[in-house]
């Protein structure tokens, strides 16, 4: 059941798509006040708070402060309080058992146990927001009524769930070529490169750079004969360059932020000076999706949007401030003491990601003017709504891959994401996992993280256990920051081990894309922690470094540097399943509780539970390799059957019932 609770003067968020009536009771379960425009609930110390889908720590949220306002992030550090995504959803689990959703644009704190360890405290920067109190029978059930409010999720194409490769360095055909050579060669499977902003002419979007890839369409074409997708990035910022067509046309329709001058607002970003589309404007964001056409045409299909928070580098006025600042500075006393220096150092520092610069712009909605701050969790959702919008347009049977950097609810209609600039950090690998459960129950389920850690130099182990988790993830890319160690699994030693670990995604597909199609379109969880089959069980509700994938699986990977193996807790008796580097399969039954798992650096070792079967393909190079047809089972117990979803992966007749049928043991 849910029951909305409106108040003040709510902005238009089309979060959700159908909005039901207003209640005039009071709010079940919250304690609103007004005058500090907060929501209070006092916790049972037994109380388990799920959701904020992309943020930092764990499942169970309890015990931080988080904030909903997309930052360019690029730490992912535990004392930050958010990440590029404001998803203002939570389930408390326990005593009472209810979701809420705050459908609300600008920024919002969640303070679950920060200040005071039992209360849950909601804070707005101002009272227009509809909260939205879901009531179910458990939490699944909450977060299923909740994912059917927000409306379906994007579906991705199926040749997205190949492996991908990206690095922020490919600059030019070769540089492409070379990545997919070196795969083939080796025989390690893949199926997409992605192109980072050096495919651009100087940085500008929607442009392709004649140097470096002389027949932009050509190459794509050759590389589709490869069974390869080129997937280029779009970035939010359009270069301020009089005679590129894309800033000419904006300035001249009036399509871009405006400052308080009512001129264009002009910030810095990648190309330097740059203006920002206004997305929120119906006109400017139909506008803004049809220049995808241009790589549609060029046989592209498929697009990541970044810095769509939107990141700005500095705005022209604070440089000018700044700059102004330390030539006083130059020509006065240079005797710094620590103020002075300090002073100093932050004129440049906080030139970046200033929040103020937020309240230096505005969109036109609907013919009023609102400051950007005031909905500034909205800008990522609708430039990948722009895109999903017009793709609808453009290329209305088809599925295009789109995955965003910043999002809020509501932009899982359009498009997924990936979990932005992370590090090369064992931690990180962690917080993959956890991320996947609290995407899902907010409506993400095409996500993944950058395989291998984006930031910082990676190591080879890294890597391998990576993939062993990255083989599960809808979204499976190895990506990295130019600068850091080449990472493409062919640099390293153990291909074999690679191999087999890559390989084994291509066996899983079946099941894998399966398992996606179902969960978007029964509004249901992918990834699940184990506490949601396992209400009762105290050591389930506590542990976040397993997960269940669909009905059938467990997962859990090694996360820690020179382990050779882990503590895996059991709820119920399951069948242990070894894939070894030699391609063969072990299968060991286990009884519920703790086992220590011996998982080798090139094993992949997962958990089928009883009376469940998992369908498992040849494997192949390539998705179109793929044979979805001749399957073979692994199944534990007599009877069991699995529910099979199958489709041609690139059309959107998703309801036709020949898609889904039974496969038995
Ligand atoms: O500030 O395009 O998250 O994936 O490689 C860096 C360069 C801008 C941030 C993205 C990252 C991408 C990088 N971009």
């Amino acid at each position: 059941m849910v029951k909305r609770y409106s108040f003040g003067d709510v902005f238009q968020t089309d979060s959700i798509p159908v909005i039901p009536e207003a209640q005039t009771g009071a709010m079940p379960y919250m304690d609103v006040c007004e005058s500090e425009m907060s929501l209070t609930y006092q916790m049972d110390p037994e109380d388990i708070v799920y959701g904020l889908g992309e943020n930092v720590r764990g499942i169970n949220k309890r015990g931080w402060i988080y904030e909903s306002k997309c930052s360019d992030e690029s730490k992912h550090l535990e004392d930050r309080r958010s990440l590029y995504a404001a998803h203002n959803f939570i389930v408390v689990d326990g005593r009472e058992t209810f979701g809420l959703f705050i459908d609300y644009p600008g920024i919002l704190t969640f303070d679950v146990g920060y200040t005071e360890l039992s209360t849950l405290r909601i804070t707005a920067s101002d009272w227009n927001l509809d909260v939205y109190v879901i009531e179910g029978e458990s939490a699944v059930e909450i977060i299923r009524t909740f994912r059917k409010l927000i409306g379906r999720s994007y579906i991705a194409p199926l040749w997205a769930f190949g492996n991908g490769q990206s690095r922020w360095g490919y600059v030019n055909a070769q540089d492409v070529r070379d990545v997919v050579r070196n795969h083939r060669e080796n025989g390690i499977p893949l199926d997409m490169v992605y192109l980072d902003i050096d495919y651009m002419e100087r940085f500008k979007d929607f442009t392709v750079n004649k140097e470096r890839f002389p027949d932009f369409a050509e190459f794509v074409q050759e590389m589709k004969d490869q069974h390869i997708r080129l997937v280029p990035i779009i970035d939010a910022a359009v270069k301020e360059e009089k005679g590129y067509s894309v800033y000419d046309e904006g300035i001249e329709k009036g399509y871009f932020c405006t400052g308080a001058d009512g001129k264009p607002f002009v910030g810095a970003v990648w190309p330097g000076r740059s203006l920002f589309t206004d997305m929120l404007n119906k006109e400017a964001r139909d506008w803004f999706g049809d220049q995808y056409k241009v790589l549609l045409d060029q046989g592209i299909e498929g697009f990541w949007n970044d810095m769509n928070e939107p990141s700005i580098f500095y705005a022209e006025d604070r440089l000018a401030d700044a700059l102004a600042s330390i030539a006083d500075m130059r020509d006065g006393d240079q005797n710094l003491d620590l103020d002075a220096f300090t002073k100093f150092k932050n004129l440049v520092l906080d030139l970046s990601a200033n929040p103020e610069d937020y309240k230096k712009f505005y969109h036109n909605v609907n013919g009023k003017r609102i400051r950007h701050d005031q909905v500034h969790n909205l800008y990522g959702y609708n430039m990948t709504r722009a895109a999903g919008e017009a793709f609808e347009r453009l290329a209305p049977d088809k599925r295009i891959l789109m995955f965003s950097r910043a999002s809020c609810i509501g932009m899982h209609r359009y498009g997924g994401i990936w979990q932005g600039d992370n590090k090369s950090y064992w931690g990180h690998l962690l917080m993959n996992l956890k991320m996947m459960a609290s995407l899902n129950m907010c409506g993400f389920l095409y996500t993944g993280a950058d395989l291998g850690g984006f930031g910082s130099d990676t190591t080879e182990d890294l890597v391998m256990r990576w993939y062993a988790l990255g083989i599960f993830t809808p979204l499976m890319r190895n990506h990295s920051e130019m600068g850091t160690r080449r990472q493409e699994v062919y640099r390293f030693t153990d291909l074999e081990g690679f191999k087999n670990i890559i390989g084994l995604r291509y066996k899983l597909l079946p099941y894998l894309y399966s398992e996606y199609m179902k969960a978007v379109l029964d509004d249901d969880l992918m990834f699940r922690p184990l506490a949601f089959d396992h209400p009762g069980d105290k050591r389930a509700r506590t542990i976040e470094d397993q997960l269940y994938l669909g009905k059938e699986l467990m997962i859990a990977p090694v996360y820690e540097q020179n382990a050779r193996g882990r503590y895996v807790y059991l709820p119920e008796r399951m069948k242990m399943l070894r894939f070894t580097r030699d391609g063969g399969m072990e299968e060991t039954v286990l009884e519920k509780g703790d086992h220590y798992v011996e998982v080798p650096l090139s094993d992949v070792v997962f958990f089928l539970r009883e009376g469940r079967l998992i369908p498992l393909s040849g494997g192949g190079q390539c998705v179109d390799d793929v044979d979805f047809e001749n399957l073979a089972v692994v199944s534990f117990g007599e009877n069991a059957e699995y529910e099979y979803y199958h489709d041609d992966g690139l059309s959107k007749d998703y309801e036709n019932p020949v898609n889904r049928r039974v496969i038995r043991a």
